[in-house]
């Protein structure tokens, strides 16, 4: 038996620091947490445990090439060289008959290593395929506190220990980020801090919350002025960080005035009562944390939603005293691993929201899929589905597991887990760093990331240097400056490192100051300020929020814990009306399609809002995002997942 130190590389806020146990076959046996991390902690999540089982079931472990029709699991077992010769003889007819803009290159996050994720762009980028704006999870919320504080990053997570007052606005830590939500516990148990949830529905954050605030969904900038509004009018602003820090006060001054109580009591939903309470708590608070979820960020207008929210911990006088993500804290140079800037090809970047009718409509003639499921995880399935079936498209998919997508695929890869390759892993929320190496050997004949894309490139004639180059060598070049304490061959020996930090009063602005009223939107031709405009619902429609459950890390997992159920919740006022029962199987509807679910009734949501895990495949086999817009957000093309509108057939 031995014990090897490395971290989880699942999209996830957390990267945890892990232990395996492997066993003298060379089996894992078992995962835990590794406690030299001071924010993971030495304790996994239900994901993490569950991993030594998942790592063997439903695995892809030989290459595959499509026999039956599309979609399907009629394949014939191949090896690589076949695998490899058929996806470069397409690749390279597909060039010559549509163009190098017809070649799509669809990834997520599925590994989130440098190696996994990263550097394999540099084979997309040397054809000059098109790409994805990867805009569907936190991109518009970056974006958006981009254009006030220059760079998005948010305090640390340690100093959650020393803080008053934490606020969980629209994030569901105890389930999406059980660290974060556990220092919070800490520092309400060592400090007494209070903690907050700010929700339209009873989320396990509210629950656990010593109160919980509920507005209306997308009422966020609202609920944000009026606090702002009651900081002015009780003195609880910080007038020097304002007068020394900060520019644009005057005109952010003149918006939070026009949000009266009676408009923000309209707009949110919550008594001004309420709102003040909220704001009394910040302005006597000396040490505040406003954690933001990607969640609050996944409407219309979700973005603005975030934008508004970081400004109240600015007013009380703190520095980037809100958390949203922290992977632009750090000084490691991705696009050079990714090699975004080495190929003269300037790659068409299209929308990943809207990406479903462009793949309908055949704008891609090959697609290659690695670290993602798209055939549920992204809006508006039923026309992305219909481009995958389409026979004029090719689709490649390297992928750990059997998944919706590889069910579209015409070859299937197969690749290692992250137990199964040594890679490096930069976290979005802390900055310990340490190697991941290889804890088992590849199962099957899984390939990993680099070894493909260098293979692919051999058989496609590609001469570039920086396609084939040693990936460790490249790594290392992009952290050159990157680490506090050490150097990346003390990172390679497997010492843990600390990545260095940018300072929280950096402002990457054209004043170098916060900029409430932000001259780069305007000159992007985006509101200045942030904008408050929900979606209203129509007659006898609901609005369906949906977001992460405990088990599942999106749509992985299903292996482990059976299917994400596909069951919707709906308030007993609604369900009286409309005479449905706790038994009652019902259809949600809208224009984009519709699906079957069970019901749960429960005052966890307010009238006229429904809720439902994200991602379950429906009783009747179809995904949820049937349902959900292709619609993107007005800054950087966000997701709308929020915003999505539903009729309630019974
Ligand atoms: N267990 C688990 N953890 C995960 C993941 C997972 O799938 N499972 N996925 C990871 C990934 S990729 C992501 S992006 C994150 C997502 O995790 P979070 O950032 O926590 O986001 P969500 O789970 O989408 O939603 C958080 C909360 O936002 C609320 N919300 C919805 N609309 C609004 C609104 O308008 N205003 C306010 N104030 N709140 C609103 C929802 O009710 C929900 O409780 O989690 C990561 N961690
Ligand atoms: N309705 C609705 N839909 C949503 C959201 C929502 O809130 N509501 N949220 C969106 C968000 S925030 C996100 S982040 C996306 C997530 O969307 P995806 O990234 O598509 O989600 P996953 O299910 O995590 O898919 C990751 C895939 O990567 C594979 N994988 C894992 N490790 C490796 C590896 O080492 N190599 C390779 N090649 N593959 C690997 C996994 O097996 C899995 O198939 O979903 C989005 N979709
Ligand atoms: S999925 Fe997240 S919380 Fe769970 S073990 Fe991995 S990094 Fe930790
Ligand atoms: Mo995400």
């Amino acid at each position: 038996m031995k014990t090897v130190k490395t971290m989880c590389a699942r999209d996830c806020y957390d990267s945890c620091f892990i232990l395996a146990d492997v066993d003298d076959k060379g089996k894992l046996v078992s995962v835990k947490g590794d406690p030299e991390n001071p924010v993971t902690q030495g304790f996994v999540c239900p994901r993490g445990k569950m991993d030594v089982t998942r790592v063997y079931s439903n695995r892809v472990l030989y290459p595959q090439i499509r026999e039956g029709d599309k979609p399907g699991r009629q394949f014939r077992r191949t090896d690589w060289n076949e695998a490899l010769e058929t996806t470069s003889r397409k690749l390279l007819e597909v060039i010559k008959t549509h163009g190098r803009e017809s070649v799509l290159l669809l990834d997520y996050s599925g590994n989130t290593g440098l190696l996994s994720e990263v550097y394999p762009h540099r084979l997309w980028n040397a054809l000059g395929a098109s790409r994805t704006d990867g805009a569907m999870c936190s991109k518009a919320g970056k974006t958006g506190l981009s254009l006030h504080y220059g760079e998005y990053y948010g305090l640390q997570p340690e100093s959650l220990i020393d803080r008053d007052l934490i606020v969980f606005w629209g994030f569901n830590a105890p389930v999406s980020s059980a660290h974060l939500w556990a220092l919070a516990l800490q520092a309400r148990k060592q400090r007494d801090a209070t903690i907050i949830a700010v929700d339209p529905r009873r989320s396990e954050a509210a629950k656990h919350a010593d109160r919980h605030f509920q507005p209306k969904p997308e009422s966020d900038v609202a609920l944000a002025m009026g606090i702002c509004r009651i900081l002015i009018e009780k003195n609880y602003l910080d007038r020097e960080f304002i007068e020394k820090y900060t520019v644009g006060f005057d005109k952010l001054e003149q918006e939070i005035m026009s949000w009266s109580p009676p408009r923000v009591e309209t707009e949110t939903g919550l008594d001004w009562h309420s709102v003040e309470t909220l704001a009394d708590l910040y302005g006597k608070s000396k040490l505040g944390a406003t954690l933001m979820g990607i969640g609050l960020q996944k409407s219309i207008n979700g973005a603005d939603l975030v934008r508004a929210v970081s400004f109240i911990p600015a007013l009380r006088g703190l520095h980037r005293g809100f958390f949203y993500s922290n992977s632009d804290a750090f000084f490691i140079d991705n696009n050079y691993i990714a090699g975004n800037t080495f190929s003269n090809l300037q790659p068409k970047t299209v929308s990943q929201v809207a990406l479903s009718e462009l793949v309908r409509d055949g704008a891609f003639k090959f697609i290659f899929i690695y670290g993602m499921n798209p055939a549920l995880t992204l809006p508006h399935q039923s026309a992305f589905r219909r481009g995958l079936s389409r026979n004029d498209v090719f689709v490649v998919v390297h992928d750990t597991h059997w998944s919706e997508t590889t069910d579209y695929a015409d070859v299937i890869l197969p690749a290692p887990t992250f137990f199964e390759k040594q890679d490096i892993v930069v976290t979005w929320v802390h900055r310990y760093i340490r190697l991941s190496p290889r804890v088992i050997e590849p199962l099957g004949e899984s390939r990993d990331e680099v070894w493909l894309m260098h293979e692919l490139a051999r058989k496609l004639g590609i001469k570039e240097q920086w396609v084939l180059s040693d990936p460790w060598k490249e790594v290392e070049k992009a952290f050159d400056g990157a680490l506090a304490n050490g150097t990346f061959q003390d990172l390679l020996a497997g010492k843990t490192l600390l990545l260095k930090l940018k300072p929280p009063d950096r402002y990457n602005t054209p004043p170098e100051k916060l900029e409430f009223y932000s001259s780069r939107a305007l000159e992007m031709g985006i509101a200045p300020l942030p904008r408050h405009c929900p979606v209203k619902p129509g007659v006898g429609e609901f609005m369906l929020l949906n977001s992460a459950v405990r088990n599942y890390t999106n749509s992985q997992f299903t292996e482990s814990y059976g299917p994400i159920p596909a069951v919707v919740t709906i308030n007993p006022t609604d369900a009286a009306r409309l005479q449905i029962t706790g038994n009652s199987r019902v259809k949600l509807a809208n224009d984009l399609g519709s699906v079957e679910v069970d019901v749960e009734i429960s005052d966890a949501v307010p009238k006229g809002v429904l809720w439902m895990p994200r991602l379950s495949i429906c009783l009747d086999g179809k995904p949820m995002n049937d349902l959900t817009s292709p619609l993107t957000q007005v800054i950087a093309n966000g997701p709308t997942f929020n915003s999505t509108l539903v009729k309630i057939i019974v």
